[in-house]
C-alpha cells in the first residue's frame, strides 16, 4: 500500500512521512486536489493555525475531493489541526470554514485556569470501553499534544458509529481521537509520540482497528493517573569546532572553550545526530538543538542545522526544536529571506518548533518603544500566525544584575538568596543578545510579557549565571517568569543531579525542565531522572 500525504503548505509534515517510512510503507505527496481520489490511504496532517490550514485547503480546491474521499470509505487519517478541520469552524479563526464532516466548533482552552497552549504528553482513552485498543490506543500510554484550541467533549455529539477517546487537561475534557474502521483522527501527534505513537500509526496502517487489551485490571488502575506530564528536554548546543567539524558543545556560563593548560579548544561532547538518537532512546520528551554561532552570517541553505534536523527526524519520534538564527536573513550574495521563510525551511527539515533568541529581544524593545503596539511584522508574529503560536519558543539568555535596593531601578527585581558579590540582596535579570555577548536595557519579565502578546507559545528560560554550574536551577528567576505569563515555561541551566529536577518542578510549577551537561557527561541518564521524579510523585512519561 502507498500512503498518500497531503502537502498543502502546513508545518512539519516531514516527521509524518518519516514515521510512515520507518514502519515500512512507501509514501507519496499529494500536491494536486485531482490526485486525492486516486489515493489508497490518505493522511491529512495539520500543523498550525485553523484559518491558515482551512483557507489554504479551500483556496487550493481540496474541500470537495477530501469529502468525496471520506465518503468512499478508504483509509483516512487526520492529525492535530487535521481533526479540527473536520468540524464546522473554530473560534481561532471565526471567518474560516471547516470541512463540516462533523457538527460543532473548535474552542480555546480556558486560559484563566491553566497554562495554554497544552503542550506535552497526556493520555487518550476510550473511557466508555477500556476492553480494547482502538488503533493501538492504550489507556495507560502518553501521547504528544501541542495545541491551544480543542474539541470540547461535553459539547460535541459524534455519531455513534465512531469510538471517541478523550483527554483531560486540568478539568477540561476534550476529544483526543475519533475512530471507526478505516478512519482515525487524532488531536495528538502519533508521529511525535515515541513508541506509543508509532504503535497507533502502525495499527491504523495495518488495519488493526480493535484489539482486546490484556492485563486490563492493572492498566485500569493506571488510567487514574491521567493528566499532563512534566517534560524532560535534552538540549544540544551545536557549533563548529576549530577543525571545522560540527559538534555538540557545552559551556560554563556560556563559555564553551576548555580551560586547560593544553589550550582552549571548543569542548566536544559528541555528534549532534548520534546524541539526539541516544536521548530519544533514553526517554527524552523533546530534544532541542541550538545553533550557538548563528550570529555569524552564512547562506541560509548552507545552515548545517538543516542536515542535522533532516537526519535526526528520520529516527527520532519526539518533538524537535531548533534555535539560533531564526530571524530575517540576508545571504552574503544579498538574497533576503524573511524570518517566516527561514522558519518554514526548518519546519520542512523536521523541526516542530523554532526558538527565537536575539530577535525576540529586539522585537520586545521595539514593542515598548512603540507604546506597546504590534507591527505584525516581527518574526514572532509572522511565524505564529502561519504555524500557530505553539510552534514559536522564545529562548531567553538572562544575566543576574545585582542591586542593593529595588528602588534604584525600574526593572523587575527579585529578592535573592544568592546574594551578590558585594552582599546585594536584590537582582533583576538583564536580557542579552548574540549568545550573551551583548547586554540590553530590558529585563526578563518585560521580554516574556511582550513576546507572549506577540504570539509566542512557550518560554525556554536559560540563566547565564547557572549555565553549566551543576548547582541547580535558578528557582527565583523561574518562579517570577512563570508568574508573569500564562504560556508554558521550560526551566533551563544548572541541573547537576536528579534532585534539581524535583526541586524545580515542586518549587516553581514550571512545565518542563531542560538540561545539557548532566546528560552529555552521563552523570545520570534521562531515564534515571524520570525514575527519581516518579518516586517523588511527579507525573512523567515512562522512559
Ligand atoms: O540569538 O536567536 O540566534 O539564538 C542563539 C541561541 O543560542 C540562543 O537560544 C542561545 O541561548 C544559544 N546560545 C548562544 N550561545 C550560547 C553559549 O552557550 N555560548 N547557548 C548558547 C546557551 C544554554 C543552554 C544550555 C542550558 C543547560 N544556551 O543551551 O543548554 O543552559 O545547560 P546545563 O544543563 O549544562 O546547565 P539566536
Amino acid at each position: 500500500m502507498i500512503v498518500s500525504i497531503l502537502d498543502y503548505g502546513s508545518g512539519n509534515v516531514r516527521s509524518l512521512v518519516n514515521a510512515v517510512k520507518y514502519l515500512g510503507y512507501e509514501t507519496e505527496w499529494i500536491r494536486d486536489p485531482a490526485k486525492v481520489e486516486d489515493a489508497e490511504c490518505l493522511i491529512f496532517p495539520g500543523v498550525g493555525n485553523f484559518g491558515f490550514v482551512c483557507d489554504s485547503l479551500k483556496e487550493q480546491g481540496y474541500f470537495e475531493p477530501i469529502r468525496k474521499y471520506l465518503a468512499s470509505g478508504k483509509p483516512f487519517m487526520a492529525v492535530c489541526v487535521g481533526i479540527q478541520a473536520l468540524f464546522e469552524g473554530s473560534t481561532e479563526s471565526p471567518s474560516s470554514e471547516g470541512l463540516g464532516i462533523f457538527k460543532g466548533f473548535v474552542e480555546k482552552f480556558d486560559t484563566q485556569t491553566k497554562t495554554v497552549p497544552h503542550i506535552g504528553w497526556n493520555s487518550c482513552a476510550v473511557r466508555s470501553d477500556l476492553t480494547h485498543e482502538y488503533y493501538g490506543l492504550r489507556p495507560h500510554s502518553k501521547y504528544y499534544y501541542v495545541h491551544s484550541y480543542m474539541l470540547p467533549a461535553n459539547k460535541l455529539s459524534i455519531p455513534t458509529e465512531f469510538k471517541v477517546a478523550t483527554t483531560v487537561y486540568e478539568g477540561e475534557e476534550f476529544i483526543g481521537a475519533i475512530m471507526k474502521k478505516n478512519f482515525f483522527a487524532t488531536q495528538f501527534h502519533p508521529e511525535k509520540s515515541g513508541l506509543a505513537g508509532l504503535h497507533c500509526l502502525s495499527s491504523f496502517l495495518s488495519g488493526a482497528f480493535a484489539v482486546p487489551i490484556d492485563g486490563l485490571a492493572s492498566r485500569l488502575n493506571e488510567t487514574a493517573v491521567g493528566g499532563l506530564t512534566k517534560r524532560i528536554i535534552a538540549c544540544l548546543d551545536v557549533r563548529s569546532n576549530d577543525a571545522g567539524d560540527l559538534v555538540v558543545t557545552k559551556g560554563d556560563q556560556y563559555d564553551v572553550r576548555e580551560k586547560s593548560a593544553a589550550g582552549s579548544e571548543v569542548r566536544n561532547m559528541g555528534k549532534p545526530v548520534e546524541l539526539c538518537e541516544r536521548y530519544f532512546k533514553e526517554g527524552a520528551d523533546e530534544v532541542t538543538f541550538l545553533n550557538i554561532t548563528s550570529f555569524r552570517n552564512c547562506p541560509l541553505r548552507d545552515s548545517p542545522m538543516l542536515a542535522v534536523l533532516e537526519k535526526s527526524a528520520e529516527t527520532v519520534f519526539v518533538p524537535l526544536t531548533v534555535g539560533g538564527g531564526i530571524r530575517d536573513i540576508t545571504d552574503p550574495d544579498g538574497t533576503f529571506h524573511p524570518a517566516l521563510e527561514v522558519a518554514g525551511l526548518y519546519f520542512r527539515s523536521g523541526a516542530d518548533k523554532v526558538s527565537i533568541g536575539s530577535d525576540s529581544v529586539y522585537a520586545a524593545e521595539q514593542y515598548y518603544q512603540n507604546g506597546k503596539t504590534l507591527t505584525g511584522k516581527t518574526a514572532i508574529e509572522t511565524i505564529s500566525k502561519a504555524y500557530g503560536n505553539q510552534a514559536v519558543v522564545i529562548s531567553v539568555d538572562p544575566k543576574r544584575h545585582y542591586v542593593d535596593n529595588p528602588s534604584v531601578t525600574s526593572h523587575h527585581c527579585v529578592e535573592t538568596s544568592r546574594v551578590g558579590p558585594k552582599g546585594e540582596k536584590y537582582a533583576w535579570y538583564q536580557c542579552t543578545v548574540k549568545g550573551g555577548r551583548e547586554y540590553r536595557d530590558l529585563d526578563v519579565i518585560q521580554l516574556v510579557q511582550a513576546c507572549e502578546v506577540m504570539g509566542a507559545g512557550e518560554i525556554l528560560l536559560n540563566c547565564m549565571d547557572q549555565d553549566g554550574s551543576n548547582s541547580g536551577y535558578d528557582i527565583e528567576l523561574i518562579r517570577s517568569v512563570k508568574q508573569a505569563v500564562s504560556i508554558p515555561v521550560i526551566a533551563s541551566s544548572g541541573a547537576g543531579i536528579p534532585e534539581h529536577f524535583e526541586q524545580v518542578f515542586n518549587e516553581t510549577n514550571c512545565d518542563a525542565a531542560l538540561a545539557a551537561g548532566i546528560f552529555h557527561r552521563q552523570t545520570c541518564s534521562i531515564a534515571d531522572v524520570k525514575k527519581h521524579l516518579e518516586k517523588t510523585g511527579i507525573l512523567v512519561r515512562e522512559a
